[in-house]
């Protein structure tokens, strides 16, 4: 019988997985991709018998593999804080989700290991942009300010290799990266002896200040939207970015559009953190449009539905002021 793991690609998702490994290891087949890549139970060709877990990717976009899958017999534990709409009821499903703001699935999982490798799930938080619960969830922990200040920087590099349109654009691919980082129980042991963590945090740094040097193309009364060119250092540096401005001000949205070849964009909208709410129900207005509701994204936005997008952002958040 196969195992397989299907995971998100950012840190939230290769975290997750850490810890569950760390408390049952075993060999695995790891299907995962870029942050945005999450249809990816599709890619699981099991067997009765098998088991499979799933991590950080919505339950509701991957409902028809997920209901093949348990008809043809396998186990599945879904662990996700994405919206996952009506959870399927059947005795191999195992499923924790928890779509509230203030949770990733690296915190549910630490909470079914009863916090056993609750500083992996620090990393995460820090890394799916949850500084608050990332601090509140290291209390135990009594770490230094040095060392917390690390873990938040291993979690932004983490999430940050996740960015990009296809695994071409990242440093490393998130199965490397997860492989890499697996052997270690303790993040500061892996910061120290593998070389990927500078390797990250140089190239966050330098797509960083290309992106900070870009000015708003719009600015609304409650928030602010940028365009970035289609350039691989924009498509890895998106979400980071949003992120950054989400924290640098946080009275207001902000929408990230990454230009494409194919004249559309990706785009990242993060609500504001004053008033966590509306980035989901916008982006469900498009087509590819997916995600939670402090921060949501539209995979391809068309060159001709972007003015529909600036208006109704502007309109998404007039109110929350
Ligand atoms: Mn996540």
């Amino acid at each position: 019988m196969a195992n397989f793991d299907v995971f998100n690609g950012d840190a939230d998702g290769i975290c997750a997985l850490h810890q569950l490994r760390l408390a049952d290891p075993c060999d695995s087949i790891l299907i995962t991709g870029v942050k945005r890549d999450i249809d990816l139970l599709k890619e699981v060709h099991a067997s009765a018998g098998d088991s499979i877990v799933a991590l950080d990717i919505s339950l509701d976009k991957n409902r028809d593999a997920l209901q093949s899958l348990l008809k043809l017999g396998a186990q599945i534990t879904y662990v996700d804080h994405h919206f996952s709409g009506h959870i399927p009821s059947h005795p191999a499903l195992r499923a924790v989700i928890d779509p509230s703001s203030e949770v990733c699935t690296s915190l549910l999982v630490d909470r079914m290991l009863h916090g056993r490798f609750r500083i992996w799930a620090v990393v995460a938080a820090f890394g799916d942009n949850l500084p608050v619960c990332a601090e509140r969830l290291s209390v135990p922990l009594r770490l230094s300010h040095e060392k917390l200040t690390l873990l938040r920087e291993l979690g932004d590099c983490l999430n940050y290799n996740a960015y990009g349109d296809t695994v071409d654009d990242l440093f490393f691919h998130p199965a490397d990266l997860y492989r890499n980082l697996h052997a270690y129980s303790d993040p500061f042991d892996f910061v120290n002896e593998e070389t990927i963590f500078a390797t990250l945090k140089e190239g966050y740094t330098a797509d960083m200040a290309m992106a900070q040097a870009k000015q708003p193309e719009r600015v609304y009364p409650g928030g602010s939207a940028y365009i970035l060119p289609d350039q691989p250092w924009s498509r890895r540096v998106s979400g980071a970015f949003g992120n950054y401005l989400a924290q640098a001000e946080p009275d207001i949205a902000h929408a990230v559009l990454t230009y494409k070849p194919d004249s559309s964009y990706g785009v990242s909208v993060r609500a504001p953190r004053v008033n966590s709410t509306g980035a989901d129900d916008l982006c469900y207005q498009f087509e590819t449009g997916g995600g939670r509701k402090s921060a949501a994204g539209i995979n391809r936005l068309p060159e001709c539905d972007l003015a529909r997008f600036l208006d109704s952002f502007d309109a998404a958040f007039q109110y929350s002021l």
